[in-house]
């Protein structure tokens, strides 16, 4: 590894790309870089060689699915570069990285605008309460429009969203932007360095830019009392004093600057990174931390207390477990011994460094608020903190998002289910959105995540990190049965052998309750003809046969067990032979009650472009599901439909599919229904066949 620099906090901006996949965060990113001569040549998505889409996976698919660390240094200041992944399978990912940024940059996609996946990340970032930026990328393809992007910027993302340059051209005739705040156009020259010539607005722009300009000074100066006097009085107002008002107002969430440009050109990034120096805050001047349940708040100063959050794990072929922590508070060295207080392990810091993508550089310490990679802990995971052992304390974790698809996975080798066990618990240690289990009612072991793609990505993880392949296949559905009428009956157990007998006998009447009321029993026997210390036993009996339901095997609930009659023998009666009698009354007098089979179904969500609606609601429809409402969200649709569990295996790959990527889904567990007679015929033949 190289070595580099110290960093000092006032110089440190942590900033994290995110927006739609394939927006162009990964490209601007490396752009970033090249523009500041921390790398020699352009990396290339589409080639494998872009700065921070190295590992295997990435270069075979072609876009990002891990956060990405990179760095630039600019105008002084050291910029940490956070790339996401846009695929809300991976909005893990983004939470990581938000979580430890002081800043945020949204992507937008000059020719397809705004879309889902910019919305959800752009919440992401709003829910920690991020300043944030928007890039309004692509602006040298075809069909680019600022004015049209800018619109949906300022519809969808928000009102306080507002052009601090304007461009010159678009498309292939994209020459250059005119800078509101110098009011000077900047004239690229080309050769991807986004190198540019100073010259005056253009005549024909000369109008729109003043009016864009005046509107830029209004809000800025709207933000502060006095400089709004300063500039109602028509004073010439202080450039340094704009923008300290404009990075002010960042931080409070009234004002979203938006840039343009093309990371393939480099085109628009040497502005970008101006002002990412100038207006983002410093880890210093970032909204305070608050560690142990908001008692403790840690500085970025060397005082801390000392406080680092690790974000991202990752364990290559070669290179080993890499953990990515950032500083929150006091200083880390090399060679520092620091306690992870969750885990009560020791950890001694080794080959601290910073990251270049997949490059690493040593260094000798890194500040307060910076953020760095140490490789080979030894119990210290994603999530984590890592502090100092004189001064315990743990920062608030990262909030996952909610994971909502599985899959059930089998070995395809014998005597594999080990490693295999042992591989997915890594990698949910890598990535907590990823979580596996067996689960007992299924018999299946089941891994769980934020959609489909996300699992298979995994489970690719584990062939080429663990060296074990596994089958995957529909987990099963929990299905219950239910009564629908009530019934009564008998159930009568006597044995005669040898010595004593065992004799049990009970008059049971079932009952349906209302659905998700459980079970209920109600002791009805009147002058002890089943003796009160039996009455319990029944009740066992008739639950522990209820486990069993009478269609198909699966737990019968939502039903009330009545015993009103029965009969006894002074020797022969027993424990054992009343909860025989009950069960045997529960499987007869079930039979008699209406049995059905009962299935889950999901409150699904899918938010579409408003051109696949149709696609999107036959597709519901085939899946038996049952529409609840739509509503309009900017320029999608929002459609809420009650569906079958059973129905929506690998439902989000064919929403990616029938809508090229445009629309995502999220769902939650409803409740149980009825399932139609065809499909409960379906359930019932599988259990016979899985019987035999
Ligand atoms: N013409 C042009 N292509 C771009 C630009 N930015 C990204 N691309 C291309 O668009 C695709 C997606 O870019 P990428 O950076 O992977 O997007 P991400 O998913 O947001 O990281 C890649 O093929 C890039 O080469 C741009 O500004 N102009
Ligand atoms: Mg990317």
């Amino acid at each position: 590894m190289a070595s580099a620099a110290v960093s000092e906090t006032a110089n440190i901006r942590n900033v994290v790309f995110f927006g739609h996949g394939g927006s162009g965060k990964t490209t601007l990113v490396d752009a970033t870089c090249y523009v500041a001569g921390m790398t020699k040549r352009r990396g290339d998505v589409e080639k494998g060689t872009a700065l921070t889409d190295f590992t295997a996976e990435e270069t075979d698919h072609k876009f990002s699915i891990n956060l990405g660390v990179a760095h630039a240094r600019w105008k002084g200041a050291k910029i940490n570069l956070i790339d996401t992944p846009g695929y809300l399978d991976f909005l893990g990912e983004v939470v990581a990285g938000v979580r430890v940024a002081d800043g945020g940059v949204c992507v937008v996609d000059a020719v397809s605008g705004v879309e889902v996946g910019t919305e959800r990340t752009w919440a992401a970032c709003a829910a920690r309460g991020l300043p944030r930026m928007v890039f309004v990328s692509m602006m040298d393809r075809d069909n680019a429009s600022f004015r049209r992007t800018f619109a949906e910027i300022q519809a969808t993302l928000s009102g306080a969203a507002i052009p601090v340059e304007v461009p010159i051209g678009s498309g292939p005739n994209f020459k250059g932007i005119v800078n509101l705040f110098s009011e000077k156009a900047h004239i690229y020259k080309g050769g991807g360095k986004g190198d540019y010539e100073e010259t005056d607005i253009p005549e024909d722009l000369a109008n729109g830019v003043a009016e864009c300009r005046e509107g830029l000074i209004e809000t800025i100066a709207a933000a502060d009392d006095a400089l709004l006097e300063a500039y109602l009085e028509g004073e010439e107002l202080d450039r340094e004093r704009v923008l300290s008002v404009l990075a002010a107002a960042m931080r409070r969430g009234e004002v979203f600057p938006v840039f343009c440009g093309s990371g393939a050109t480099g085109d628009g990034v040497r502005a970008i990174m101006n002002k990412l120096v100038e207006l983002m805050p410093s880890p210093a001047d970032a909204q305070p931390e608050l560690a142990s349940n908001g008692e403790v708040e840690i500085a970025a100063t060397e005082a801390g207390p000392l406080a680092a959050l690790v974000f991202k794990t990752t364990s290559e072929p070669q290179v080993g477990d890499l953990s990515f922590f950032r500083v929150f508070g006091g200083r880390v060295t090399n060679g520092l011994t620091l306690l992870n207080p969750g885990r009560a392990a020791s950890e001694r810091v080794a080959h601290l460094g910073i990251a270049q993508g997949a490059q690493r550089m040593e260094v000798d310490a890194l500040a307060p608020g910076d953020i760095g990679v140490v490789a080979k802990l030894r119990d210290t995971h994603t999530g984590d903190t890592l502090c100092s052992p004189a001064k315990p304390v743990t920062l608030d974790g990262i909030e996952w998002p909610r994971t909502d698809v599985s899959l059930a996975v089998e070995a395809q080798s014998r005597g594999d289910e080990d490693k295999i066990g042992n591989g997915l618990a890594k990698l949910h240690e890598e990535d907590p959105t990823f979580t596996s289990g067996y689960d007992s009612e299924r018999g299946q072991t089941i891994i769980r995540g934020l959609g489909e793609m996300h699992l298979n990505v995994n489970l690719e993880r584990l062939t080429r990190k663990y060296g074990v392949r596994v089958s995957t296949e529909a987990p099963r559905i929990p299905y219950r049965e239910t009564i629908t009428k009530e019934a009564e009956g008998q159930g009568r157990y006597k044995k005669q052998s040898g010595g004593r007998g065992q004799f049990g006998d009970c008059w049971v009447r079932l009952r349906p309750l209302a659905p998700g009321d459980g079970y209920g029993f109600v002791d009805k026997i009147k002058g002890g003809v089943i003796p009160t210390k039996f009455v319990p036993v029944v009740d066992k009996g008739i639950k522990e046969a209820s486990k069993k339901g009478v269609l198909a095997g699966y737990p019968l609930v939502d039903f009330e067990a009545e015993v009103y009659d029965g009969s006894h023998h002074s020797v022969d009666s027993s424990d054992l032979a009343f909860q025989v009698a009950g069960s045997i009354a529960f499987q007869r007098v079930a039979a008699e009650a209406g049995p059905v089979i009962l299935e889950p179904i999901m409150e699904v969500e899918v938010e579409t472009p408003e051109d696949y609606m149709g696609e999107v609601m036959g597709d519901l429809n085939q899946r038996r599901g049952r529409v609840l409402g739509m509503e309009s969200r900017g320029r999608r649709q929002v459609v809420k439909a009650m569906v079958p569990q059973a129905e929506l295996y690998m439902y989000s790959a064919a929403l990616r599919s029938l809508t090229h990527g445009k629309a995502v889904h999220t769902r939650q567990f409803s409740g149980y229904e009825r399932t139609p007679p065809h499909v409960a015929q379906q359930v019932i033949a599988k259990a016979k066949k899985e019987a035999e």
